[in-house]
């Protein structure tokens, strides 16, 4: 196991490496380019760069989240063919900085969804949520309100360029049903599995979040049957799974436990979100602060999991509150952050000496 924290970069993050290296059992960052559009290939001198940041400040960086898909790739145009052309290369280029794992995921038009951006818990914190009426209204609306909660930082995968056509966005999709979705996964993942098996590095889906259809969407990574199609599809231990386990945890009937297990077993989950969550009613939920009494989910059994079943990947805590006044990305502070880091690498101590 390698604890991880996520890493913006010095121009996209007000976290300083140097803060990050301080947290106890934190080993490395996951990082990504945010100046690079989708489709493009990654540069082999701004990698270099922001690899060498990570170096210096001595972690590592053997993690990437994400290289996202381009919509044309998810819609399965001609076009497809340069973009996956231009993936293939941008694998090769991070496999030349010590780059194991590629976080991504295929979800058309939004990377995930929040209705509240800054949901205030009874003790004054605050956290992001989803409530089912906060999408009952026009995309343009609910695109607006999650980027004008963003506390003025960019947002993973919600790049205001790409949303602001956010209705053509949606027409471009109209033809792409369940069977379209996973055709077109299956056409990506045959053609870039190779070059990652030839270069050592591993794929890594992240399930859809949240776990069922929003807006008619298509939705294809939501529960164990998914991860098992997928993971049969293109049989190679390159072709991996990112396990959230909020987001699988979006859906109560998803056995998180059981799904941690099973693929951990199959030595398919390269790398895991771990963050617990609340569900409220009907699937409205908030993310809660990380130990078990808190959220809907048992920490300790989903440590267990991993741990019993001999996961060998990377984990970061996905998302903390905002405590103790601090303010910034979403999702993304310090504090909480660095405090489930702490409970999760306690966790994983007290069932490595429990075993001996
Ligand atoms: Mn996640």
């Amino acid at each position: 196991m390698q604890m991880t924290m996520r890493w913006f970069g010095p121009d996209e993050d007000k976290i300083p490496l140097e803060h990050i290296r301080q947290v106890p059992g934190v080993e490395g960052v996951v990082g990504a380019l945010y100046d690079v559009a989708v489709g493009d290939v990654w540069p082999v001198d701004k990698i270099k760069h922001m690899v060498g940041l990570a170096h210096q400040a001595g972690l590592k960086m053997e993690v990437i989240e994400s290289v996202n898909i381009h919509d044309d790739i998810k819609i399965g145009l001609p076009s497809r063919d340069q973009y996956i052309e231009n993936y293939q290369q941008t694998i090769r280029n991070l496999a030349r900085f010590g780059v194991k794992v590629i976080c991504y995921n295929f979800m058309p038009v939004f990377d995930w969804m929040k209705t509240e951006m800054n949901y205030v818990l009874p003790d004054g914190s605050l956290t992001m949520a989803f409530e089912k009426k906060g999408i009952d209204k026009s995309l343009e609306q609910v695109v607006r309100e999650v980027l004008d909660n963003s506390n003025g930082f960019a947002l993973p995968g919600w790049e205001p360029e790409r949303l602001a056509g956010v209705q053509e966005l949606f027409a471009k999709y109209k033809d792409v049903d369940d069977k379209t979705l996973r055709t077109n996964l299956v056409y990506f993942l045959e053609r870039v599995i190779p070059v990652c098996e030839e270069v050592g590095v591993k794929m890594a889906i992240h399930p859809d979040d949240p776990p069922y259809s929003i807006f008619g969407l298509p939705r294809v990574v939501k529960n164990r049957d998914d991860l098992d199609w997928i993971c049969n599809a293109v049989d190679s231990p390159a072709n991996g799974i990112t396990l959230c386990t909020g987001s699988i945890g979006e859906d109560p009937e998803n056995n998180v436990y059981d799904i941690l297990a099973e693929f951990t077993r199959r030595k398919r989950i390269h790398f895991a979100h771990v963050r617990n969550i609340k569900l409220i009613k009907d699937k409205d939920f908030y993310e809660c602060a990380h130990p078990s009494p808190y959220g809907s989910l048992d920490m300790y059994k989903v440590m267990q999991a991993l741990h019993d079943n001999g996961f060998e990947g990377y984990i970061r805590p996905d998302h903390g509150r905002f405590i103790w006044g601090e303010t910034g990305r979403p999702g993304y502070g310090l504090y909480d952050r660095a405090l489930g880091v702490t409970y999760l690498v306690g966790l994983w101590e007290a069932l490595q000496k429990k075993q001996h």
